[in-house]
């Protein structure tokens, strides 16, 4: 498991970090690279986003109930990053849509704040966006 890999020392649960004055659940872990990653899966999230060594996440639009926790995951070797767009317009939009989540193949990146129905939650890789990586989770 998790706290047995050499180099991530604690438990899960103390790797989950919850980020920022406004509680923003962002949470990155460790995961065994070893076991063909079950790091989403030792978070308890709802819907689990791959990427790999490609340029596009397995779930490009994904549509969501409110409060769902939704976890990336790299299962390749390529770096990439879980990075929201700005928000255009705040009356359908979600404004505290504020995440840039590093996402190297040991590490996952759980987001559950997908709190406003009928939202479109916008995002991108910042390493490659150029080559059309982006995603939206629509919640309805
Ligand atoms: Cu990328």
């Amino acid at each position: 498991m998790l706290q047995d890999e050499p180099g991530h020392g604690g438990t899960v649960a103390g790797r989950i970090a919850v980020l920022g004055a406004l509680a923003i659940a962002l949470g990155v872990a460790c995961k065994t690279t070893t076991s063909g990653g079950n790091g989403c899966a030792s978070t308890g999230a709802d819907y689990v986003i791959t990427v790999d060594n490609g340029v596009a996440y397995s779930n490009p639009n994904l549509t969501v109930t409110v409060g769902k926790r939704v976890c990336w995951e790299n299962i390749g070797s390529t770096s990439h990053s879980v990075t929201s767009d700005p928000v255009v317009d705040s009356t359908v939009d979600d404004t505290s849509w504020h995440l840039d989540g590093q996402l190297n193949p040991e590490l996952v990146v759980l987001y559950a704040k997908f709190t406003k129905l009928g939202a479109d939650y916008h995002y991108h890789c910042r390493y490659h966006q150029g080559s059309g990586m982006i995603g939206t989770i629509q919640v309805r």
